[in-house]
């Protein structure tokens, strides 16, 4: 029976929305009650900004530097391809990861832009598949009025509104739509036991797949 346990694997858990969607403080709460009730866990994010990768974009971003469409498109997804083999490893380990933002992201904020859709997914195929995709549903009008926008580069209503639309396409049966308007513990209670499900079904041997 304490083999069971060293074989199991952890869960890839991705939350996703717009900015000021609540995901980042959702995440974090997520990951001290999971800490809490005993389980391996580890939060992420991305864009990871600590590499050099990360450093690109996160320029790009703060409108330090000018890309063009499709060459920030690819220093994104090239930032989560620089993240798989550890990623890989810790579920292997049985590492569930909180991650806020994934390829989903990638697609949505660039095709927002006009690129292709099918042109955005391809340099995402082969990254780690989530087993679970929290979406935190809000208006962009709602998200807009959150103590307002941060000022980077895609944090503006009329666009976060395309964004909406693409995540809605992007839809998977990996995705739970959560209410991001409803009250924070609500949320919060939904997500927690969404992911404990998730967690047990990884452990009962669900394989990890691309
Ligand atoms: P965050 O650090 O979660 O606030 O994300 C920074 C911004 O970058 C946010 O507006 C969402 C956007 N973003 C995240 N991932 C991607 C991606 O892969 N591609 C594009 N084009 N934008 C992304
Ligand atoms: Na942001
Ligand atoms: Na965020």
């Amino acid at each position: 029976e304490n083999d069971r346990e060293n074989c199991s694997r952890g869960a890839l858990i991705v939350v996703e929305g717009l900015d000021r969607s609540g995901k980042t403080s959702q995440s974090c709460k997520l990951l001290s009650y999971l800490d809490g009730q005993g389980y391996s866990v580890e939060s992420w994010r991305f864009p990871d900004r600590s590499t050099c990768v990360g450093e690109m974009i996160s320029s790009y971003l703060t409108n330090k530097s000018q890309l063009d469409d499709r060459t920030i498109h690819l220093l994104f997804s090239a930032n989560r391809w620089e993240k798989r083999s550890l990623m890989e490893s810790k579920l292997k380990k049985g590492i569930t990861l909180i991650v806020d933002r994934y390829s989903y992201s990638g697609v949505a904020f660039s095709s927002a832009k006009g690129l292709d859709i099918e042109w955005c997914k391809a340099p995402e195929i082969g990254l780690l598949a989530p087993d679970l995709v929290l979406y935190l549903d809000i208006p962009s009008e709602k998200a807009a009025e959150r103590g307002g926008y941060g000022g980077e580069r895609y944090e503006q209503l009329e666009f976060q509104k395309e964004v909406a639309k693409r995540y809605q396409i992007l839809q998977d049966t990996s995705w739970k739509i959560i209410d991001a308007c409803l009250p924070i513990e609500d949320v919060e209670k939904q997500m927690k036991e969404l992911v404990v499900d998730s967690i047990v079904t990884c452990q009962k041997g669900k394989p990890l797949s691309q």
